[in-house]
């Protein structure tokens, strides 16, 4: 049965529980997909809409779903989201009363607790705005770049340095193609699955420079099969960045409970709430 976008209609926990839930079949249902999950497309689509936000100005961030629009979907950090997007369109047209922007959000939180990740309190309330909304290219992290270009991009949104690192944490999952960024392969062994791999990875392994004719990247002396940005060895390079990323690779615990506030803070970022900290919903597993 469809619901009518219905100016009346008003949403409770159990509705946006019920978008969770029809979002983690698709996942588990659709694992035609590379590495057998939509999941680490989806956590940057949520990454990619909320991470431009700007705290000086108040522009940016998750609300309005302005990806949905040409300028910004062609920014060259989006490359290869509309897979995402058009794998939430089905969602959209089943529970029309959801904006695009709660939509994008809330599958964040799905796919991350779907890959085995922590709970991320979520809230609604964005709305979805038109395309004059769209933020300007360049607002998001260049992975070419080190860590003063982090901070710079980090700080802008209003994280400090342990956050900075703690959100890193997601490059757990999935991987880079070479049609879309232009890096290649995955940072993990087990990229459909959140971990603190990718720390324990970053201090344990040896790294060096990828020959090949792409982008400047790091691949692992051992198998040569794993991968790390500019941008993450840049967490091991920096004094004051390392300490977190060396906390995370010794407690998962430890990096479960950052991880989820970071998470829930980036995709709250700009966002124009009527509802209190304490309305957050934290929604079950799918069984
Ligand atoms: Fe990322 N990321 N990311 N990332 N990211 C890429 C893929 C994925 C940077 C660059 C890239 C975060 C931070 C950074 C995910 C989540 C998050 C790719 C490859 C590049 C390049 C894209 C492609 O070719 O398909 C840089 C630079 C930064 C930084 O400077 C810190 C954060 C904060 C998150 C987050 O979710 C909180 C995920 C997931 C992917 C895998 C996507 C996929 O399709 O697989």
């Amino acid at each position: 049965v469809k619901l009518k976008a219905d100016a009346d209609f008003k949403p409770t926990e159990a509705d946006y529980q019920k978008v969770y839930d029809h979002i983690a079949e698709l996942l588990a249902e659709r694992d035609e997909y590379e590495d057998g999950s939509y999941g680490p497309v989806i956590v940057r689509l949520a990454w990619h809409a909320s991470g431009t936000y700007d705290k000086e100005t108040g522009t940016g961030g998750s609300n309005g779903a302005t990806m949905r629009f040409d300028p910004e979907a062609d920014h060259g950090a989006n490359a290869g989201l509309k897979v995402a997007r058009d794998f939430l369109e089905p969602v959209k047209e089943k529970f029309p009363w959801i904006t695009h922007s709660d939509l994008w959000t809330l599958a964040g939180v799905a796919a991350i607790q779907e890959m085995q990740g922590p709970i991320v309190p979520w809230r609604p309330g964005r709305q979805d705005r038109d395309v004059s909304f769209c933020t300007p290219d360049g607002r998001l992290p260049d992975a070419s770049q080190a860590h003063d270009h982090l901070r710079a991009i980090f700080y802008r949104m209003g994280f400090d340095d342990r956050e900075i690192v703690a959100l890193s944490g997601a490059h757990a999952l999935g991987r880079c193609h070479t049609d879309r960024s232009g890096f290649d392969g995955p940072w993990t062994f087990s990229p459909t699955v959140v971990t603190n791999d990718y720390f324990q990875l970053l201090m344990k392994e040896s790294w060096g420079w990828r020959k090949w004719d792409g982008p400047k990247q790091f691949e692992d002396k051992g198998t040569k099969t794993l991968m790390m940005l500019p941008t993450d060895m840049a967490l091991v390079k920096d004094k004051k960045f390392k300490p977190w990323v060396e906390k995370y690779a010794k407690d998962n615990d430890v990096f479960f409970k950052d991880f989820s506030e970071v998470l829930m803070k980036l995709f709250e970022l700009g966002v124009p709430f009527e509802s209190k900290e304490e309305d957050r919903m934290k929604f079950k597993r799918k069984e």
